[in-house]
């Protein structure tokens, strides 16, 4: 298959190199144009993925059969409009972040659109991207137009295990916007490794239950206790991680708060909920990034 993917940050770079050993034929999409891409990659076995792949090649582009973007959140929508004009309109976008939000964003696009939200963990150390841990990878349909494209779970499956299919995604979307609503801000609150969140189990515990109000209202069966103990397990899998909202803080980038609290706020004030923790938590973080963003060019960092 021909696939292109946009963003070649630490998780673009794992899909280019799982989707490249198998067979595919791939090419990255830089946001600042380049004619070459260079894969570096420590697998989980110790083992080295190099190659120099094509990239930003619109004829190739032209000619894809899958988009996939590994973006930020908040660079989706902007990126994806641009590449789609280009796109066949029968082309797949699968879009692959933390957070909410973008579906709405894109609801225009004529290209059928996925989303998906993975717990593979992979992160750069210098010019090289280090694959953590593996996960499962979900995805599901984001307009009626992908409701068919069940098949590509098992050709991205064969390329980088474990893909899960969900007819509705909307589930698994907003389980994980949970564990991200208390992990994320948390840990740049207190500046800390995911783990040390179990020092602070009112907060985790008092964020659960305004998520679960939330997605009550959504329609989305859940509990506060359910959730909370799912958040727990996330908390100790990934004990020594450190956020992807802390390393933005930490290098002055901007975050994804607005897809992910910011998100969650929405839709509580959709609903005519009060969501005063997550509010908190939301003014915080939007507070320290304001500090650094306004001294620099005021445009979001990459
Ligand atoms: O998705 C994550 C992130 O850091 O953005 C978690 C699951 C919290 C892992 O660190």
């Amino acid at each position: 298959m021909k696939i292109t993917v946009l963003g070649c940050g630490a998780l673009g770079q794992l899909w280019l190199a799982s989707l490249y050993k198998q067979g595919h034929e791939v090419q990255g999409w830089l946001r600042v144009p380049q004619p070459f891409c260079h894969i570096n990659l420590v697998e989980t076995d110790g083992s080295v993925f190099n190659q120099t792949l094509i990239a930003n090649d619109p004829d190739f582009l032209a000619n894809s059969e899958l988009l996939l973007v590994t973006l930020k959140a908040w660079q989706v929508s902007t990126a994806v409009k641009t590449l789609a004009a280009t796109l066949p309109a029968s082309t797949p976008i699968l879009l692959l972040h933390n957070g909410m939000g973008t579906l709405d964003e894109l609801s225009m696009l004529r290209q059928p659109l996925l989303s998906g939200v993975t717990t593979h963990a992979a992160r750069r150390d210098g010019n090289m991207i280090i694959h953590v841990a593996h996960g499962t990878t979900h995805i599901g349909p984001g307009n009626a137009a992908a409701n068919d494209f069940s098949f590509l779970a098992d050709m991205l499956h064969d390329a980088l295990p474990e893909i899960a299919w969900h007819n509705n995604i909307l589930a698994a979307s907003w389980k994980k916007l949970a564990v991200n609503c208390v992990i994320n801000p948390l840990t740049v609150i207190y500046n800390c490794p995911n783990g040390e969140l179990r020092h602070y189990p009112d907060e985790v515990s008092a964020i659960c239950h305004e998520v679960a109000m939330v997605m009550e209202r959504e329609g989305h069966h859940t509990s506060a206790e359910a959730l909370l103990l799912y958040v727990e397990e996330i908390i100790d899998s990934t004990r020594a991680n450190i956020s992807s909202m802390l390393q933005d803080i930490r290098v002055q980038r901007h975050t994804e708060i607005d897809y992910i609290t910011g998100y969650l706020l929405q839709r509580a004030r959709a609903h005519g909920l009060s969501v005063p923790v997550n509010s908190r938590l939301y003014e915080l973080i939007k507070r320290k990034e304001n500090e650094y963003e306004r001294t620099s060019t005021g445009l979001p960092g990459s």
